[in-house]
């Protein structure tokens, strides 16, 4: 590798006589050319994993860290006067997923190409990615966000395929971004497009004719499930998306000599949720057109398919109207027909069929059927999808079931996102940990190493000031880098309960305002984005960033505590704001978060977990032990009971608990009222007491009486450095290499 050939080739110019912008481009050269040398040999088998999410954040550092030249760019761009930082600031972020589900893909591709085992993503090329989050007057608003520049890492293939909709035919083109492993070879990330989309139909905000397909295909990612409108489109989406992939799954296929009857032994199909699961039916459709008897065609698409469920929020589960799917697609309904037929011929259960009586297609239960394993993100969550939600289909296929705890990738949420603890681990334990997770266990012997201790503090301060400065420099907010960093970020959900945390700011801020002030500040950091149309969701936001303004002009309180909430929050602003967090707040209603992958990230980096016992909180809890984890609230047997026998009343805790009182009726008081919308805050304060779905009181007292321990923990430095320590120690278990160890063992058995 030598940058200076490639500037003096590229620009004839010496680096340091080279814009960042140039560098860029050149190393985007650079990574590219290195990455191709690193393909594979095609084995027979090969995973496909279909997803309408990839949140691979930036590529640039990630990319070099993973072909083993980062420190070698690094110096040499410091050697001519360059900051590796600021050209890392010239890549814009591709939006490409919501969160958590499209976070997970992206890790899963890094440990795909790093295990050096044959598989590439399919997804979507969306334009405008997510909406880009913009806070006026207190409140969210949303516009687009281009990404794709000419110096993408999107590189377009010949490949292109034709895809039939009733009212139309378009032409889909394959374009490659490069999935470099760590240390090893490198895979695809395919994403389709259309030549036809047309930018600038975008209106107002993210508003656009949700009609004109053609133009619109590949704009936006539908942000989330609780938006009425546009669902039509989110299925042309989805059935571009398959008809692209299955077609060219065959044709890689039968270039490898395939028969088609033995696909099986060819392709493994893994149905990122439930929205590609039209993949199914196209796939039948396809080997039918090829010949197949349909029966043929059914067993051998079956036997190569593999889903995963990552939710069991009925309302988040894929149901599409009959009518909507013969308006797209109708060449599907016939055999999305013959396939809820066979189900009816086997079993008298309304519950098992794909069709219900309202003539709405059941997503989830075509994969269930029809794949050969079905699998959740969390013990916990494989637990209750056996036991509870899916449990009329675990009683007929209890071999179709496993579990597969999520995982992350260390390269980019350890040794890109925090190379100072990356150092100083390696310090220790030498660097086997890259590469085998579980090594990290050998830090345990230090426990009681006062010196480690010590460095430990003095990264977490380190990456404090970093994210001081970064916030300063973003969002012009100074936070205090000596108060306690208590962060939640996460896509915002009344689940998730941002709503508990704001209960305790105002719980908190009253107690400061009657005398009771903490010993060491606080900083309460959130970073969410609520979909356009989940009003609740805008209100929980505006709630908050009125707290943030309350607080910020309150000299009485804000030497004590603050509330900052970041705008836009991404996958860059995470890899900033982890590794400066002192508690990790996973609150989620107990049963309803099936896994969580930013508690893992957070505990990587050494925060300690505030939590509930839900997703792999459960986990990170066994591993860790009780000294090393905060937990408080209602258990989900608790929790799932109190849905089923309907008993739970938020009134009764609102009229019954002083302190719930007091907080709630700050939402709607006269401080709030002046700052905010009296709509938006009455109708939340309305919500909670009303209903409170997500059941925050319940869980109030506890939650507040764990998190002023874990402040007054935070006190003895030595103790809580201790805590950090075991964290990180434990933390192996949730590589994603482990988990797509276990996809491949189990599953895919590439
Ligand atoms: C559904 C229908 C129509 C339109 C959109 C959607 C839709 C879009 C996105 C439904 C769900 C999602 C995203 C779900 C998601 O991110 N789930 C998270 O997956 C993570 C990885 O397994 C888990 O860790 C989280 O617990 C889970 O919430």
């Amino acid at each position: 590798m030598n940058l200076s050939e490639i500037m003096k080739s590229e620009y004839n110019r010496s680096v340091s006589e080279c814009t960042n912008e140039e560098i860029y481009c050149g190393l985007l050269k650079l990574v590219n050319s290195m990455a191709e040398q690193k393909k594979a040999e095609p084995s027979k088998k090969k995973l496909y994993y279909i997803s309408a999410e990839f949140l691979i954040g930036k590529l640039l550092s990630n990319n070099l860290i993973n072909l083993g030249i980062y420190d070698e760019v690094k110096k040499q761009l410091a050697e001519n006067g360059k900051d590796i930082c600021e050209i890392e600031e010239l890549e814009n972020e591709p939006s490409l997923g919501n969160g958590g589900l499209g976070r997970l893909a992206a890790c899963f591709l890094d440990s795909i190409a790093t295990l050096g085992l044959n598989g590439d993503g399919v997804g979507l090329n969306y334009h405008f990615g997510l909406f880009r989050q913009v806070f006026k007057d207190n409140a969210q608003t949303s516009i687009p966000d281009p990404w794709i520049t000419d110096n993408s890492w999107l590189n377009k293939t010949d490949v292109t395929y034709s895809v039939k909709f009733r009212n139309a035919t378009v032409t889909s083109r394959m374009y490659d971004i490069n999935v470099t492993g760590y240390d090893s070879t490198t895979n695809k990330l395919h994403l389709f497009d259309i030549e036809s989309v047309d930018e600038s139909i975008v209106e107002d905000g993210i508003s656009f004719d949700k009609e004109d397909i053609e133009k619109n295909l590949t704009l936006f990612l539908y942000p989330d499930d609780s938006d009425d409108a546009g669902r039509m489109l989110r299925i042309y989406q989805q059935y571009f998306m398959v008809s692209s992939a299955a077609q060219l799954i065959l044709d890689e296929c039968v270039a490898k000599g395939c028969n088609l009857y033995d696909l099986a032994d060819y392709a493994v199909i893994q149905i990122n949720d439930t929205h590609p699961t039209m993949v199914i039916p196209e796939l039948i459709r396809l080997l039918v057109e090829r010949g197949l008897e349909m029966d043929d065609a059914i067993e051998a698409v079956s036997k190569s398919c593999a889903y995963t469920n990552h939710t069991i929020l009925a309302e988040a589960l894929e149901k599409w109207p009959i009518a909507y799917l013969k308006q797209v697609v109708p060449q599907l309904m016939p055999i999305i027909e013959v396939l809820d037929d066979k189900v009816r011929r086997k079993y008298d259960e309304p519950k098992l069929y794909i069709i219900d009586k309202d003539e709405r297609v059941h997503m989830a239960h075509i994969d269930i059927h029809y794949s050969y394993s079905v699998n959740g993100v969390a013990s916990l969550h494989t637990d209750i999808l056996k036991n509870e939600e899916l449990n009329h289909f675990y009683k007929i296929y209890p071999e179709k079931f496993n579990n597969k705890t999520n995982g992350i990738t260390f390269r980019r949420w350890l040794l890109h996102s925090n190379p100072q603890l990356t150092e100083l681990i390696t310090s220790l334990i030498g660097e086997g940990f890259k590469k085998n997770a579980d090594e990290l266990e050998m830090l345990l012997k230090f426990k009681e190493d006062k010196e480690v201790l010590k460095k430990l503090l003095e990264i977490k301060d380190s990456k404090k000031a970093e994210l001081k400065n970064y916030l300063v420099k973003k969002q012009n907010v100074s936070i205090n880098e000596n108060s306690i960093f208590d962060i939640q970020i996460k896509r915002l959900h009344e689940y998730k309960r941002q709503q508990l945390n704001a209960l305790y700011i105002i719980h908190k801020y009253l107690e400061i305002k009657a005398g009771k002030k903490p010993s060491t500040p606080i900083t309460v950091i959130f970073g969410a984005k609520a979909a356009p149309a989940y009003i609740i969701a805008q209100d929980i936001i505006h709630l908050i960033l009125c707290l943030q303004e309350l607080i910020s002009n309150d000299p009485e309180v804000n030497p004590y505590l603050n509330v900052v909430m970041v705008e836009n929050y991404n996958v860059t602003y995470a890899e900033k704001l982890i590794p400066a967090c002192d508690i990790s707040e996973q609150i989620s209603l107990a049963s309803k978060e099936a896994s969580g992958t930013g508690n893992m990230k957070f505990m990587l980096n050494g925060a300690v977990t505030l939590g509930t016992e839900d997703g792999a909180n459960v986990e990170i809890h066994e591993l860790v032990g009780d000294e090393n984890i905060y937990i408080f609230g209602d258990s989900s047997d608790t929790v799932v009971k109190r849905y089923k026998d309907e008993s739970y009343k938020a009134k009764d805790y609102y009229t019954k608990n002083k302190a719930i009182k007091r907080a709630v009726d700050f939402i709607t008081g006269e401080e709030l009222m002046k700052l905010g919308d009296e709509e938006r805050l009455e109708r939340l304060s309305k919500e909670l007491i009303g209903k409170d779905w997500f059941m925050t009181f319940p869980d109030f007292d506890d939650y507040v009486k764990t998190r002023e321990q874990a402040y007054s923990d935070y006190e003895n430095r030595m103790e809580w450095a201790e805590k950090m320590l075991v964290n990180i120690a434990m933390a192996g278990y949730f590589s994603s290499d482990r988990t797509i160890a276990e996809y491949n063992n189990d599953i895919w058995k590439l």
